[in-house]
């Protein structure tokens, strides 16, 4: 059976923005829809793509849809893609009588009742879709009636093909590294799947899609996907794309171990928690040795009252001491950080400021607090009337747009700007005096 697969992601690169842009959002291959299209290639079907940044604009796609001789179509959603995904899904009923669309991914997983009040959406599979897919493709050829809501079933990791890279044109993300200074080309990869922290702007997404538990593919099975990736890209630097790549010690070290008995030497980038490189530091020294060179730490705040709010269970402690750890051995540090949570006051963003300083990060990526619908604090800043973007539009936590109600933007800019230059206590009490602004149109940085 045939099916082709849909990635609707212009939300932020717009049409024809594939690999030109230099971003990575111009340039990702999502891996969501490369491991079903393995998945289901892998069952003896046949799927082509439709990259949406590749295409000039909806009239090419509605060409591309024209010439296809498809009757499943496979769709999905991050948040921010919906409403593109939706004008997608139209286009596919105009051009096609017969076509079934299915839609999957996070926000089908999310915001279920949503995404089944559209009559268009024949087929919706939450959750993880290796094996729902294709035998859902198996029930359409066979002529076999199926759900229109169907649970996605958790596949063993180890048990599904690597993802299929060629369906997206994988030049995209080769030539243009996350971080800057790693050489390319340059891939990405999953090692896992699900996260057991409950940091309220993320959760429950992780759960709902991937389950409470942690899955992790053994450190053979991601070595072994490196190597052949060396073998057929080349590739000098990677990342592992997972939300937390050091979660579990055990998995961690047995990784490294595997990774420098293969020859695998290129340099990699990974998430990590400042919390758990406290705890394991010979851990960070081990993976220093197998190849890390760049830690993205999500420190968020410099006040324990904000980490706490954001149930974030590190302390501003651990986040200072964690980039000490890190830049003992050599491993560079991109900060995350986020400006203008609900309730924040000046003097915590302040906080914040003073953290970054000593920090001292080779990379500070600095955030507007965003609402990401289905996220706990979502709904919460919702119910207190707080949201002022589209919550798809405008979920880029890029510092160009206010987010919530009653923050300053165009002070939390000044702060960013200070934060980025180290400064004396002089500073900060000037910058702490300037007048107020709290205009939710106030410019951005
Ligand atoms: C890596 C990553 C990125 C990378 C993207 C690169 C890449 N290669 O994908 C970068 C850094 C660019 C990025 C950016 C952003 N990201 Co991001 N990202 C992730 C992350 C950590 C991993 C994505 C991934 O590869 N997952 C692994 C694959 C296998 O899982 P999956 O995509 O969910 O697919 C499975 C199922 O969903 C399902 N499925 C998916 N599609 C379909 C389709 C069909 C037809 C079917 C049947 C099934 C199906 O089957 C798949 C296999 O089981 C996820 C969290 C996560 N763990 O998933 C966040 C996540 C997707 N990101 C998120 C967000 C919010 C963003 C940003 C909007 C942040 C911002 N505010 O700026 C931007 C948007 C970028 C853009 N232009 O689209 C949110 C999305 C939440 C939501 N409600 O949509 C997530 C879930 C994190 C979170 N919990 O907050 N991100």
């Amino acid at each position: 059976m045939h099916s082709t697969l849909i990635f609707p992601g212009i939300a932020l690169p717009g049409f024809d923005s594939f690999k030109k842009k230099g971003s990575v959002d111009a340039n990702f291959i999502d891996h969501g829809l490369a491991s079903i299209g393995a998945a289901a290639k892998a069952r003896g079907h046949t799927v082509d793509l439709i990259d949406m940044r590749t295409l000039r604009d909806w009239d090419h796609f509605r060409a591309e849809v024209r010439r296809r001789d498809t009757r499943v179509w496979g769709i999905t959603s991050w948040s921010l893609h919906y409403p593109d995904a939706v004008r997608a899904i139209r286009i596919v009923k105009e051009e096609k009588e017969d076509a079934l669309v299915v839609l999957g991914g996070v926000h089908a997983t999310l915001q279920t009742p949503q995404v089944l009040a559209n009559r268009l959406i024949d087929h919706v599979i939450t959750r993880e879709g290796e094996v729902s897919f294709p035998k859902l493709l198996e029930d359409v050829e066979a002529g076999r009636p199926a759900e229109r809501l169907i649970a996605g079933e958790g596949p063993d990791l180890d048990a599904i093909p690597w993802v299929d890279r060629d369906l997206f044109d994988p030049t995209g993300e080769l030539a243009v590294p996350m971080v800057p200074g790693l050489p390319t080309p340059f891939i990405t990869t999953n090692a896992g799947r699900g996260c057991p922290f409950k940091c309220n702007f993320c959760q429950p997404a992780e759960r709902a899609v991937f389950g409470n538990k942690v899955k992790m593919r053994s450190p053979q099975n991601v070595v072994n996907e490196l190597l052949w990736l060396r073998h057929r890209f080349g590739f000098r630097s990677w990342m592992a794309h997972d939300d937390l790549f050091f979660i579990n010690q055990k998995w961690m070290r047995e990784f490294c171990d595997v990774y420098r008995e293969a020859g695998l030497t290129e340099p990699f980038i990974c998430q990590m928690r400042a919390d758990l490189i406290c705890k394991f530091p010979d851990v960070v020294e081990q993976m220093a040795a197998a190849g890390l060179a760049w830690a993205m730490i999500g420190f968020e705040s410099g006040n324990q009252r904000i980490l706490d709010f954001l149930e974030k269970e590190t302390t501003v402690e651990e986040n200072v001491r964690a980039a000490e750890i890190c830049r003992r051995h050599g491993v560079r540090i991109w900060a995350n950080t986020m400006f203008g949570v609900p309730t924040e006051t000046r003097a915590e963003v302040l906080d914040t400021v003073r953290m970054v300083w000593r920090i001292r990060p080779d990379h500070l990526s600095a955030s507007y607090f965003t609402p990401t619908p289905g996220s706990n604090i979502a709904g919460e800043v919702e119910k207190l009337g707080l949201a002022v973007v589209d919550p798809y539009e405008g979920s880029c936590r890029s510092p160009t747009q206010a987010k919530v109600r009653d923050v300053e933007y165009a002070w939390l800019a000044r702060a960013i700007e200070t934060a980025r230059v180290a400064g004396t206590e002089d500073a900060l009490t000037a910058l702490a005096a300037l007048p107020a602004a709290t205009s939710p149109e106030a410019p951005c940085a």
